[in-house]
């Protein structure tokens, strides 16, 4: 047990001091403490029984109304530097961080019982893999660490003798976003938080540890931690290859990971190794290998149904935690885009009665389910493999209404990382803010590369650099929209069509079609059949427009600027290659009038 680790019982006691809980629980993962954490979550009114006929172990949590998203104006990287931080962070000095946070911790546990919880992040046994212990005083937080992570014994004997664990520190405090924290002290491998009990900011093995403290670790170590998700796919020829695809938050990843490939490509077959985040080391054969840290799915609710995910929605039917959608008067849940018509009277996210004539969402548009990721029929054989999975292909993907084509496939690593930092996409629900703005999202990482950006992509290249076999990079984007407004892809499963160009051209097949930005597929490269996508559909959706993308390379500049002499001079020779390629490209009425923006 971990009371009986001297280090983890030394960091303990300290934090008792500090936040005076009425009892401390050590957690196990056992079955028993998963009963007792339900009973008591039902009692004190943190979880809502759902029918247990129809929806067997699902639970309801409703979160208070201002804790439903990240934070990302209260989340800091606390070095002692603030350059290495970056201009993509927050910073506070680590200094400062202990100074301003103490105070809330102090007595923050009084009359609450505080939980440990050792956990591992990784498959047991891999090199990969790494040790965190979380202390918290949310019944929620162990309850969805349980399902999210390896929780108890296997952490532990992963640990063995070893003081190496990230220490993770969470208290709800008193939820006000007055006086949320949510720091990351790299240099001692900890995390502070405090004010929140929502997934990203108070699961702190999910995007603090396996992402912020984790790329920290992986450039002093030689490897990346992204912002990915893991899919293996089989041929009808029986060619297995992986792929790995950065979509930034609620843009697509758990949908394509656990993607049912279309009736009309018979003999394909999709399997699930990671939905949200990829761990990645080159390996002696020269090709990049990939685990996914994580024990299950922490995904968004709103928009899975039977037609888009089979896969998820099917999953979610048993023993999962439901965040924040609507509740039906049989005491099932829903939300926008379920099979199911809108139900004639709910109670909305916030427990208030709703209607189809209400002007407000019943579920909340960050709504998330949490589920073990065993319980999902595409997961793959090799999700638990220590040694992971070799990866063929990277996409970096994002939402954007214009300009950016379906597809299209780097040069070589270097072009793809150039790719990949200056990817932007339109914000969603999943962090706080304004919907639907155009942001840039380098790697989609922005909210979770724990150092400077610069330093980042210069790292990315030294991975490139080990690698005899690199994956080939992609950008795609599902979600270019027609004149209506309306989507153009039919995305979701119909994915696999890209998907299958993409891994023909890992295969030296597929044709292409040269654009200054990169290699577009021909118009009758992406397998249609089966689908009802026009000629003109498929040539709007591949459309490369020169000028638009002068502008775009215009706006980039800035972006590069601000990360001075962090930036890699590579990044500076795509970019200006970049923009003599579409020079070169341009017709003389193109060159007249250019704007900026990205
Ligand atoms: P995080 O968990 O926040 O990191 O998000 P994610 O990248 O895993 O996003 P997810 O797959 O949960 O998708 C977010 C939203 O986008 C959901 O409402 C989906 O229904 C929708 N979506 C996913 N894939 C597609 C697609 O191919 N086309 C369209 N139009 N919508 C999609
Ligand atoms: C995201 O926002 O990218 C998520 C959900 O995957 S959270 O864990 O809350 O960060
Ligand atoms: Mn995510």
């Amino acid at each position: 047990m971990a009371g009986q680790h001297p280090a983890i019982a030394r960091w303990v006691d300290e934090i008792s001091k500090l936040t005076t809980p009425d009892r401390v629980v050590w957690c196990d993962g056992s079955e028993a403490e998963r009963n007792r954490l339900i009973q008591e979550s039902v009692a004190a009114g943190e979880l809502i029984e759902l029918n247990q006929q129809k929806l067997p172990g699902c639970y309801l949590h409703r979160s208070a109304t201002h804790d439903v998203a990240r934070t990302e104006h209260l989340t800091f990287v606390c070095t002692r530097e603030k350059d290495d931080a970056g201009p993509n962070n927050n910073w506070m000095s680590a200094a400062d961080a202990r100074g301003k946070l103490s105070p809330l911790f102090k007595g923050a546990m009084k009359g609450r019982t505080m939980y440990v919880v050792p956990f591992l992040m990784g498959p047991a046994g891999s090199k990969f893999s790494k040790v965190g212990v979380e202390i918290t005083d949310s019944k929620y937080v162990v309850l969805n660490m349980r399902i999210m992570t390896r929780v108890g014994q296997v952490a532990l004997e992963h640990l063995g003798s070893s003081d190496d664990f990230t220490r993770c520190l969470h208290s709800l405090g008193d939820l006000s976003p007055e006086r949320r924290f949510i720091c990351h002290f790299p240099e001692e491998n900890t995390v502070w938080s405090i004010g929140s009990g929502y997934g990203g900011n108070a699961l702190l093995g999910k995007k603090c540890m396996a992402l912020r403290l984790a790329s920290w670790l992986g450039k002093k170590e030689g490897w990346l931690a992204e912002h990915m998700l893991i899919l293996g796919l089989t041929t009808p020829e029986g060619k297995k290859h992986y792929i790995t695809a950065a979509f930034p938050s609620a843009c697509g990843k758990t949908n394509l990971a656990m993607l049912v490939p279309p009736p009309s490509m018979p003999g394909w077959k999709a399997e699930t190794v990671g939905d949200d985040i990829a761990w990645l080391r080159p390996g002696d054969d020269g090709r990049l290998w990939a685990v996914n840290p994580e024990a299950g799915f922490f995904g968004v609710v709103p928009g899975t149904s039977r037609k888009t995910n089979p896969n998820a929605f099917d999953m979610i039917q048993r023993d999962t935690i439901y965040t924040n959608v609507a509740l039906r008067p049989d005491g099932t849940v829903w939300w926008e885009g379920h099979d199911d018509p809108a139900p004639p009277e709910a109670l909305d996210w916030q427990g208030r009665p709703w209607t189809p004539a209400s002007t407000e969402k019943a579920a909340h548009p960050n709504s998330r389910f949490t589920v073990a990721a065993a319980q999902c029929a595409s997961i793959s054989p090799e999700f638990e493999n220590p040694k992971g999975v070799p990866i063929d292909a990277m996409l970096f993907g994002a939402r954007r209404q214009r300009r950016v084509p379906l597809v299209y496939e780097s040069r070589n690593w270097q072009h793809g990382t150039f790719l990949g930092a200056t990817l932007s996409s339109e914000t969603t629900a999943a962090a706080t803010g304004k919907v639907g703005v155009l942001r840039r999202d380098p790697m989609a990482m922005l909210p979770f590369c724990g150092y400077n950006m610069g330093d980042y992509f210069a790292h990315w290249l030294a991975v490139g650099a080990k690698l005899a076999k690199p994956p080939k990079i992609f950008r795609t984007n599902w979600f270019r929209t027609g004149d209506n407004g309306k989507f153009l892809w039919p995305g979701f499963g119909d994915n696999l069509r890209v998907l299958k160009w993409i891994l023909e051209r890992c295969d030296g097949t597929g044709e292409v079609l040269e654009t200054p930005i990169g290699c577009i597929p021909t118009k009758n490269a992406i397998d249609r059949k089966g689908t009802d996508l026009s000629d003109e559909a498929m040539a709007t959706l591949l459309k490369v427009d020169p000028a638009e993308w002068a502008e775009a390379v215009h706006g980039q500049e800035d972006f590069l600027s601000s990360f001075g002499e962090h930036l890699p001079e590579e990044m500076r020779e795509e970019h200006a290659d970049l923009a003599n390629r579409l020079s070169d490209a341009m017709t003389p009425a193109d060159l007249r009038g250019r704007d900026t923006g990205h």
